[in-house]
């Protein structure tokens, strides 16, 4: 999504804004744009396309000037151009703005009847005119925001610069992550930590509903009540960074799928013992509130809800409690109806999921048992909201498609599972110790997946000129083929979807023929006879088959079915280690097909709009 960056210093600010951009982009954008005030005149420049493009345009002239703000868009309301690209001007104002103004055409239809005249179709336009036009009675550009938020609805973390108080910066967040980074005789803002690395390492979190106003030796911020408040500056020793370079790989999706093997470990520390689960690794309150738990209703979105779809399979079997997973973005706008003692759990890699952080503050009122999140960054909305959090440890993930992060957040839903069904004792310690030996092997197992790189590659080959793509599964591996499907989707821009095996003929049957490049995912399970006869069926009306199989089902290539055999491995764990080489196709086809695999086309990465 968008990335906001500005500061305000005795130093020119623009290469600082634009190395902050650059370390944003791995949030995914279409276009970029910068704003400094040079002797009290506004320098603008923008670009559509990456940042490299703006810092060429910038670097062809000089752009001197120590207050100044700069963006990544990622376009919510108005197609990727030039006009569209923040900074938007209003006067002697600027802004960059993260989020979607929802009342703009209101507010919009207000400023033109008051003369104002509009250069763009975005919606954050009308927050920079419509705080040029509280200026003109407000004393300052401070005052001018703060009478100008009353009138807004929707999210924003925004940053402002006034070109007759230069040195100032004012910042607004609601719903849109803001970060304060507090420098020497010099301060910085940004929507995430990792832009400002270079200049600080001490931040300041806005909470939702707060105003600041940011001058090179003071910061001060005003609550959502209007009252002038402190918040706690954390050093960035807590701040999860991570590694942002690429190592020894071709792109961040490569070395994070390679990475797998090397984070679960992490994930799994501290968190089991000699065979055993530690119920307290979910929270001081965890063991309490998982006695009393009697249903899960687990909400998140794409890759997230794939994880939490896997859960339910792993609670309902293992704990034999009702688990639900629903979309956040249809849950948090329905009417839903919540059974006596049960727990809500939130994923999400960011733990800023717009939708996904909405759905627990509704949850907050619906008479759950309490929250838990299930979450890759420590300082999150999310996390600071969640009564208990479980933390993935996956490191920065930089990729837009998911596959560490998702890998941990399996690895958590299933110390999820035992530390409940222990709680409860719905688990005995013999199947305790063989989950949790399971669960020690998985990087083993993930490092003997990736040894099938080159002959995935060689698949890869064939799926090039495809247009659709058809995955199964069944039981467990319904969510493993429908992540899967999503993977190549999303980095490829294959059509894939995914069908539970079973499913194929009442309807996706029709569309098998040679064209259509199947997958199947066929660990050894109960399932896996079934299955053969779905594998039948598909080679029976002349389909081409792909099957990602465990190395002791007995399959064997034949014309039309091509085998990638895989190592069998304990039930529990197998939607963890047949995800990887999902991942390695989707990886592998869009290298082949040249697409920007970490940062596909109209996507991003951590998504602050609903
Ligand atoms: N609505 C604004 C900002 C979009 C955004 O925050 N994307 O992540 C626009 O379309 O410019």
């Amino acid at each position: 999504m968008c990335g906001i960056v500005g500061a305000v210093a005795q130093r020119d600010v623009s290469q600082i804004l634009l190395e902050g951009l650059s370390r944003l982009e791995y949030r995914g954008y279409d276009s970029a744009g910068i704003a400094v005030i040079d002797n009290g005149k506004l320098r603008r420049i923008r670009t559509v396309g990456k940042v490299r493009e703006l810092a060429s345009e910038v670097n062809k002239t000089v752009l001197p000037g120590g207050t100044g703000i700069a963006h990544t868009r990622w376009a919510t309301h108005g197609v990727p151009s030039v006009a569209n690209a923040h900074p938007h001007v209003s006067g002697d104002i600027a802004v960059v703005h993260n989020g979607i103004i929802e009342n703009y055409a209101e507010i919009k239809d207000k400023l033109v009847g008051e003369g104002f005249s509009f250069e763009s179709d975005t919606d954050t336009e009308v927050l920079v005119k419509l705080v040029d036009y509280y200026l003109r009675t407000e004393k300052d550009l401070l005052s001018a925001v703060k009478t100008a938020v009353r009138e807004l609805k929707g999210a924003y973390g925004a940053a402002f610069i006034n070109t007759k108080e230069p040195g100032h910066l004012v910042l607004i967040r609601s719903g849109s992550p803001v970060v304060i980074g507090v420098g020497l005789g010099e301060n910085f803002v940004a929507s995430d930590p990792l832009a400002l690395m270079p200049v600080t390492h001490r931040f300041i979190y806005l909470e939702e509903g707060d105003i600041a106003d940011i001058s090179r030796f003071d910061i001060s911020i005003w609550d959502s009540q209007g009252n002038k408040t402190e918040r706690t500056t954390i050093n960035s020793d807590y701040v999860s960074v991570g590694d942002a370079s690429k190592g020894k790989y071709h792109h961040f999706m490569e070395k994070e799928i390679y990475e797998q093997s090397v984070v679960i470990p992490d994930t799994l520390e501290g968190r089991v013992n000699n065979g055993c689960f530690l119920p307290d690794s979910f929270g001081a309150r965890a063991t309490e509130l998982f006695k009393k738990t009697e249903h899960v209703k687990i909400v998140a979105c794409g890759t997230s809800f794939h994880a939490g779809m896997i859960a339910k399979s792993w609670i309902e079997e293992y704990v034999g409690i009702t688990a639900d997973v629903e979309i956040a973005s249809e849950y948090r706008y329905r009417k839903t109806v919540v059974q006596p003692d049960t727990l809500f759990i939130t994923i999400s890699q960011s733990g800023e999921t717009a939708d996904t952080l909405a759905a627990l503050r509704l949850s907050k009122n619906q008479g759950y048992l309490g929250s838990l999140a299930i979450c890759n960054v420590p300082e999150s909305s999310i996390v600071r909201e969640s009564e208990m959090v479980f933390l993935t440890r996956a490191g920065r993930e930089i990729g837009v498609a998911s596959t560490k992060a998702f890998t941990t957040q399996l690895v958590a839903l299933l110390l999820f599972t035992g530390s409940i069904g222990k709680v409860k004792n719905r688990i005995d310690s013999e199947t305790e110790r063989v989950m949790v030996s399971s669960v020690e092997r998985i990087p083993e197992y993930i490092n003997e997946v990736l040894k099938q790189d080159n002959g995935i590659v060689k698949i890869s080959l064939d799926f090039v000129n495809k247009r659709n793509a058809l995955f199964l599964g069944r039981g467990v591996m319904c969510p493993v083929a429908m992540e899967g499907a999503l993977k190549l989707k999303e980095i490829s821009y294959i059509h894939a979807e995914s069908y539970a095996a079973g499913e194929l003929k009442h309807g996706p049957l029709a569309l098998i023929d040679s064209e259509m490049p199947v997958i199947v995912i066929a660990p050894r399970n109960d399932l896996l006879e079934k299955l053969r006869s779905n594998i039948q069926e598909v080679r029976a009306r002349g389909g081409v088959l792909y099957v990602f199989a465990s190395d002791n089902c007995g399959f064997q290539d034949a014309g039309n079915m091509k085998i990638i055999s895989l190592p069998t491995v304990p039930d529990v764990i197998s939607p963890i280690i047949y995800t990887v080489p999902l991942q390695l196709l989707a990886y592998h086809v869009a290298i082949i097909k040249g697409t920007d695999v970490d940062q596909p086309r109209n996507l991003a990465k951590s998504v602050t709009v609903e």
